[in-house]
């Protein structure tokens, strides 16, 4: 087979990566009010240093990093700078392409909507789009283009027929982006194809941080961003609605601890106080979770004693499944979750879905609430602060449930509670397959947000809001206004 259409690619093709990944409520510095929540563009940094160890010369451009230094405090205004800040994006792409006439240009796109109920702010396909047939128009030597990321792998062939880019990656990029450059110049693929190959070497892969042509930590640092490293890959439960485990993998792929620990060690040398452990689950692997805890003690991370400055505030995705008092000690001696004044509690963030067990099980969760209830005795015991993030909506959920939910946070009184009502149903997900040819058919269809009917219910804004109100009433004389976030 010989591919048509694809230009012939040099034996070391010069790559150019451009991070794709907007998410419109964050592309403004200050969006209605509040300091955006930008992410490291960990995924492309860890791309392109997986290209250069092979040889090839990788450039980035960092799209999302780019904004006009104006806010947007009334709605009104918002539109007006994101349209400024795209305008600026468009040409600064343009130049460089023109500039460098890379012979692969990469996307990697991250998030294809904000994923819950209220993103009303629409899809980011359409930015995508945009980038891609403006480096088709603008290249003078018709590069190859290359689609990847967490949110393409999603639904990786609906978003390339989108695009009408030419090849995907669907999932880690390491192995798989040189075995398709090598496909490509031998002429054994074809174009539209979607493509994986599995990373087996993560653990023991060193990825410098901050050594990347066109990522700028100190720039992330100064903004107050969180500096992030992954200390392990894929999960083996089954959560019904679940789409993590179709990106990264079904099996645990643990990091060295060591290596990791290097990682933050260099972030920390950038200026990072911050940092976020972005594993789908980091204390899945418990002794692991804590050969990286026990790391970041011995190496000084916390304290600042390594000579560098220090991390003071923490974030990960923790299941109350994989806990012990050990782990919790590790927190507490780390500061994950301490209280250093009245209004300046640090919080170990518990990533739930339910306080019921009924809707536990119906989800195909693995702990149940007398896990919730032992993870939070053992961050009691050393006074910890607590946050607790819950998606309502999960199979079984009815008003009982949500009651039940709601009776478990006021016994708890976390410091911060979020709920989520909404369960999106995404592709290649058991919850995908219980919906399928009712709520879709074809893998595109769910790029366009659609959500488990809750009780038999279609989810719609009037049953979203009464939830929410329900919750509200429940949780009110428990929890001050700013306790609750309702997402
Ligand atoms: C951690 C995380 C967060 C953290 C981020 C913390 C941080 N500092 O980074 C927090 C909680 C803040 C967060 C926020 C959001 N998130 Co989030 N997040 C994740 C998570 C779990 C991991 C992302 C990550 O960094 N992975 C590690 C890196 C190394 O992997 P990677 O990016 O996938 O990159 C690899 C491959 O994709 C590929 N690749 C990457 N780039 C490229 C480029 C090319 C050319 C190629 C070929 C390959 C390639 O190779 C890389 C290395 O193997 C993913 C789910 C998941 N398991 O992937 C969701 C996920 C990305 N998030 C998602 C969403 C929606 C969001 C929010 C929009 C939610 C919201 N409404 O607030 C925001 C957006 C924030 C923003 N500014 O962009 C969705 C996106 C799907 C969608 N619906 O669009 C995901 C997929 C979760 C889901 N629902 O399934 N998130
Ligand atoms: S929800 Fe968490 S534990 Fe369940 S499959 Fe997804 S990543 Fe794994």
């Amino acid at each position: 087979m010989k591919t048509m259409g694809i230009r012939n690619l040099p034996q070391r093709p010069r790559i150019l990566l451009v991070n794709a990944s907007t998410s419109t409520q964050y592309d403004s510095p200050v969006f209605l009010g509040k300091p955006a929540p930008m992410v490291y563009p960990l995924g492309m940094e860890y791309t392109a240093e997986a290209l250069k160890a092979r040889g090839f010369a990788v450039s980035c451009i960092d799209l999302p990093s780019m904004f006009i230094n104006k806010s947007a405090s009334h709605q009104s205004e918002l539109m007006g700078v994101l349209l400024e800040n795209e305008r600026a994006r468009m040409q600064t792409l343009m130049e460089r392409v023109r500039r460098d006439n890379p012979d692969i240009v990469g996307f990697s796109f991250r998030n294809f909507d904000g994923s819950a109920f209220n993103s009303q702010l629409g899809t980011y396909l359409k930015a995508l789009d945009r980038y891609v047939n403006l480096v088709r128009q603008e290249a003078q030597n018709s590069p190859v283009l290359v689609l990847g990321g967490s949110g393409f792998s999603i639904a990786p062939q609906s978003i390339l027929d989108y695009t009408q880019a030419d090849y995907g990656i669907a999932g880690p990029s390491e192995a798989a982006f040189p075995a398709l450059i090598e496909l490509i110049q031998q002429g054994e693929i074809e174009p539209g194809s979607v493509f994986s190959r599995t990373f087996d070497d993560f653990a023991s892969t060193v990825y410098p941080r901050g050594q990347v042509d066109g990522i700028n930590p100190w720039q992330y640092a100064q903004r107050g961003v969180p500096g992030s490293v992954q200390t392990r890959r894929g999960c083996r439960k089954r959560c019904d609605y679940c789409s993590y485990p179709g990106i990264e993998g079904r099996e645990d792929n643990l990091r060295s601890a060591d290596l990791a620990l290097d990682e933050m060690g260099q972030l920390i040398d950038f200026g990072f106080s911050s940092m976020w452990l972005i594993d789908s689950v980091f204390n899945q692997s418990l002794d692991h979770a804590k050969a990286v805890l026990r790391g970041v003690i011995e190496r000084g991370y916390a304290s600042g004693s390594g000579g560098g400055g220090a991390i003071r505030n923490w974030h990960a995705f923790l299941t109350p499944e994989a806990f012990d008092r050990e782990l919790v000690e590790l927190f507490d001696e780390i500061g994950w979750g301490i209280r250093r004044g009245a209004s300046d509690t640090e919080t170990v963030m518990l990533d739930l879905d339910s306080g019921s067990d009924r809707v536990l099980a119906g989800s195909n969760k693995s702990y149940r609430r007398s896990h919730i209830l032992d993870a939070v005795d053992l961050l009691k015991e050393r006074d910890l602060g607590i946050a607790m993030d819950f998606l309502i909506g999960g199979q079984g959920e009815d008003l009982s449930t949500v009651l039940e939910t709601c009776e478990l946070v006021r016994q708890i009184k976390p410091e911060v509670v979020s709920f989520q009502v909404g369960v999106r149903i995404y592709p290649r997900t058991l919850l995908a397959q219980r919906y399928h040819g009712r709520l879709w058919h074809t893998e595109a269809d769910l790029l366009s947000p659609t959500f488990a009917p809750i009780d038999g219910e279609p989810l719609d804004v009037a049953l979203w809001q009464r939830y929410q109100s329900i919750i509200g009433e429940q949780l009110a004389g428990t929890f001050a206004d700013d306790q609750i976030v309702f997402i």
